[in-house]
């Protein structure tokens, strides 16, 4: 399998409840390597573009109003099969789903307030890394 890949969000919940470290520990303890890393807090048309795909569904605006809520974390992360493997580390959207020693079951307190993000194909986790950073920012 090849290197590759993946973008993550560490959501506003999971920053303000003091998380940030655990979950890049966790996330680096797991075989991802960060090669890409910055705070920062979307505005509403940034989620509404990085959620547009979810434009129809009736969590939209909910999910666009929390994600502009507080700073976020943005990363990605390189290592062997990394979209399929760190969407494994995250477990399932509904945290009561997620399986034990996931990150949402550790931090998430809802499906729409899950406290990680994890790009969902090697194709969306190039669109997202370009969204969150500019080529001089990824290593
Ligand atoms: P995932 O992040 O697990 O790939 P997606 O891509 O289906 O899930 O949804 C994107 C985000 O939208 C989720 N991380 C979650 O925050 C929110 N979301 C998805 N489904 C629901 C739902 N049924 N109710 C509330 N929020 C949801």
């Amino acid at each position: 399998m090849a290197t590759n890949r993946t973008l993550t969000m560490i959501k506003p919940n999971a920053v303000k409840s003091g998380h940030v470290g655990a979950i890049l520990e966790k996330i680096a303890a797991s075989g991802f390597r960060i090669v890409a890393l910055k705070m920062t807090q979307l505005t509403l048309d940034d989620a509404k573009k990085f959620y547009d795909v979810h434009a129809n569904k009736p969590f939209y605006e909910d999910l666009c109003g929390f994600m502009t809520s507080g700073p976020i974390v943005a990363a990605i992360l390189e290592k062997e099969n990394a979209v399929e493997d760190f969407r494994t580390l995250i477990g399932s959207t509904d945290p009561e789903e997620a399986a034990e020693g996931t990150l949402r079951k550790k931090y998430a307190e809802s499906k729409s307030r899950n406290a990680v993000h994890g790009s969902d194909s090697n194709d969306n986790a190039r669109i997202e890394a370009g969204f969150h950073f500019s080529r001089r920012e990824q290593f």
